[in-house]
Order: structure tokens, then sequence, then C-alpha cells
């Protein structure tokens, strides 16, 4: 049954597993440092313009929120991680928060992780990638801001980030910009398929 996007509709925000929705609808999870554009990424797949609350301060996303698809799928927009003006024990918070729902969530089937595609990925964007790979989540590297990299200098970007990462040939890597859209249907072909929801 094909996916009607114009279903799409934030269900829930939740700081703990007791608000978490239950039912078995898959999840895909968005993962990256604050303003790499997880919430844009959203609004882009879902063709919505602020239905994920984006802004240019980072930090403004601070729990997990559920966005319902058409009641066949969910998007988890988590908050952004390295963001320096958060205390140490907000930061120990969101660190509780994102790990007790990654390592125990059955419904998850993969986590997006968004990177920045004009640098090099973070201390933390490699913690991130460890983390999930050793809790063996499938995963899908997102570059994004791709309009802001000439096209001669995708290849080179993409090998220096695969590389910082560590990146394992089982998981995909995607190109990707919220402005051009550059990756839209790759992005959503990858996520059909982890979700089982392709034809
Ligand atoms: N040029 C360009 N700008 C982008 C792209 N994606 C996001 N942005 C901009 O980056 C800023 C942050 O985007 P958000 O989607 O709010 O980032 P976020 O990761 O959800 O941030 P937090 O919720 O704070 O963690 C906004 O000003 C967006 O317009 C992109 O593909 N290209
Ligand atoms: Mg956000």
């Amino acid at each position: 049954m094909p996916i009607n996007l114009h279903h799409a509709e934030i269900m829930l925000s939740a700081v703990s597993k007791t608000q978490y929705p239950q039912d078995d609808l898959p999840e895909i999870a968005l993962a990256g440092r604050s303003n790499v554009g997880k919430s844009s990424f959203i609004n882009t797949l879902l063709n919505r313009k602020n239905l994920a609350r984006t802004s240019s301060k980072p930090g403004k996303t601070q729990q997990l929120n559920f966005y319902n698809i058409d009641n066949q799928l969910r998007f988890v927009d988590v908050p952004g991680y390295g963001y320096a003006k958060v205390s140490k024990a907000e930061r120990a918070k969101w660190g509780k928060m994102i790990e007790e729902y990654l390592t125990n969530r059955e419904n998850l089937r993969a986590v997006v992780s968004l990177v920045d595609m004009r640098h090099e990925p973070t201390a933390d964007d490699i913690q991130m990638y460890a983390f999930l790979k050793y809790y063996e989540i499938p995963v899908i590297i997102v570059a994004t801001k791709a309009d802001k990299v000439p096209r001669g200098k995708w290849n080179k970007q993409e090998s220096i980030i695969k590389k910082k990462l560590g990146f394992e040939a089982e998981d995909h890597f995607i190109v990707f910009s919220s402005i051009s859209k550059a990756g839209l249907q790759e992005a959503w072909d990858k996520i059909l398929q982890v979700t089982g929801l392709e034809d």
C-alpha cells in the first residue's frame, strides 16, 4: 500500500519510555549534532515546510518527537548533540534519554545519522556511529547540506567522512540536501526497504 504523505502529523513527544507509542509500527530515528538538519530532513521527506520544527537556534528539539506517517511508520526526531551551551546535568539527562530509546526500542528499524557534508565528522559524530554499531542498529549515514558543497567535491567529502567514521559497507551512505532535494528518492527507497514497506 503506498504511503500517503499528506497523512503525517506529530503524534507525541516523550522523555522516557513509559510515554512512547505502544504499538508495533516501524520507527526510523534521526540522530546528529544540533543544527545539522534533522528536522529539515523530516520536513523534506514529508514535503512539508514546518511539520518538524526547525530553527537557526541550535538545541531547540528537547524531547523525542514521534511523527506518525499514514499509520505505517514513524520518524523519531531526537534532540541534537554537541551543543556547547548545555549544562553537564542537561547533557547527562540527554544521554540517558537517547540511550534508553536506542537500546531498548523494538520498533526501531534504523537510525538515520546525519553529518554535515562540508566538514569532517566531529568526535560526537564518530562516537554516535560507534555506539550504533556496538548495539547492532542499522545505520543510514546522511551527509547533508550538499547544496553547500560543489559537485566536484562530493566524492572526496564522502571518502573523508567514511574514513573518519570507520564506515562499514553493510550500512548505507546518502548525499542529501533539504534545499536542492538531492538524495530524496534514495532516502525514501532505503527507509521503505529497512521498514519492510517497499512493494
Ligand atoms: N543549506 C542548507 N541548510 C540546511 C539544510 N538542512 C538544514 N539546513 C538549515 O540548518 C539549520 C538547522 O536545521 P534543523 O533542521 O533545525 O536542524 P536540527 O538538526 O533539527 O537541529 P536541532 O533540533 O537543534 O538539533 C536551519 O537553518 C536549516 O534551514 C540543507 O540541506 N542545506
Ligand atoms: Mg530539530
